[in-house]
């Protein structure tokens, strides 16, 4: 197993590298060119200046969260030609310079939302939150205009040229039902799978957050059965999951640690993350610690251990602590934390396994 930390890039990320290599036991940083927008060739040479620039600071560079879907691949419009075949192009230069795992997403319009990203908690330390009532009554312009009230950096899947046109993307969506996002998802998977194959790279789709349908918008990445027929649609390895705890872990229905035992050979990228759910519906990123949130991390990392697993977890957000500033989620104290504590539960399963 692999620990790796999320690197939004040079000038792009008030973390530096030099920090990140002071966190015991990281060996991967996971990347992107977050200058690209969805539907971009990435190019060789800006990919291999990325990687040449994390390996000289000693980490392994070989998983990429993430590469965006453009949008009419997922609404399954002709001009998705255009853009499957550029994402074919991006598998193969990534592939080429090293890469093994490609992380990605199907959320119609939004990838991820939340309705406050600095929610104070008692300690004073901040985090990301959901209001489920704020979000149910807004629009999808209210809740950008609520979530981005600081503009300084750009958060993924919220860029500037995306939110430009965001009612007209939803309204798009109108006629498109679950069954239909699931067709256009495997019509991408059958063109673009072959290719990972033969440049052995792994196909990770993280699942949607929050798991449930938003703004009436279709959601087909939310629950363990959801899961299974997405593997199924293209049934082969390279086919696989991103599978994020933190995401899923919104919903109590959700079993991660079940989730873990069925999809074993299958999941090629594992997010940590805790999040405290409330009785109405609202939930916090609490700390990594089992006990400040509901989902069960130390189950989560035991059933990791316990099937074997041998590709890249990282810690998913963490909150602001200790007058951290900067892009809300991806801060280094806490991320580092629940780092430090992933790896305590990590080396006791192995002692004691011993
Ligand atoms: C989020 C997402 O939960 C998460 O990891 O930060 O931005 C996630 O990285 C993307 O949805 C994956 O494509
Ligand atoms: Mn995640």
């Amino acid at each position: 197993m692999d620990i790796g930390f999320r690197w939004y890039g040079e000038g792009n990320d008030n973390v530096k590298l030099e920090n990140i290599r002071q966190i015991p036991g990281t060996t991967q940083i996971v990347w992107a060119l977050h200058h690209k927008a969805a539907g971009e060739v990435w190019e060789k040479e800006e990919i291999q200046r990325e990687m040449q620039l994390i390996e000289s600071h000693g980490f392994k560079a070989e998983v990429v969260e993430s590469v965006n879907v453009h949008e009419d691949i997922k609404l399954g419009l002709p001009s998705r030609e255009e853009y499957i075949a550029n994402y074919i192009e991006t598998i193969k230069n990534l592939g080429g310079a090293g890469v093994k795992v490609i992380c990605y997403n199907f959320m119609p319009v939004f990838d991820w939302i939340r309705t406050d990203l600095a929610k104070e908690m008692p300690d004073g330390s901040t985090a990301l939150f959901y209001e489920k009532d704020l979000l149910n009554d807004a629009s999808p312009q209210d809740i950008i205009e609520r979530v981005l009230q600081n503009p300084e950096f750009t958060m993924p899947g919220w860029e500037p040229e995306r939110l430009s046109k965001i009612e007209d993307t939803i309204q798009q969506y109108e006629s498109v039902s679950e069954d239909d996002l699931f067709s256009n998802l495997q019509y991408f998977l059958e063109r673009v799978i072959p290719v990972c194959k033969e440049h052995d790279v792994r196909l990770a789709i993280h699942p949607d957050d929050p798991p449930w349908s938003v703004f009436n918008l279709p959601r087909i990445v939310s629950n363990q059965e959801q899961l299974q027929r997405i593997l199924s649609l293209v049934d082969e390895e390279h086919n696989g999951l991103t599978l994020c705890s933190g995401a899923l872990g919104a919903n109590k229905e959700n079993d991660v640690p079940a989730m873990i035992h069925a999809f074993q050979n299958r999941i090629h990228f594992a997010h940590v993350r805790n999040v405290y759910r409330y009785d109405n519906g609202d939930f916090i990123e609490s700390s990594h610690r089992e006990e400040d949130g509901s989902v069960p991390i130390t189950d989560i990392m035991n059933a990791y251990y316990d099937i074997g697993y041998k590709g890249c977890i990282r810690p998913d957000h963490g909150r602001h602590i200790w007058d951290e500033e900067g892009r809300p989620g991806y801060g280094l104290y806490d991320r580092a934390l629940g780092i430090m504590y992933m790896l305590g539960i990590w080396d006791q399963k192995r002692k004691e396994q011993k």
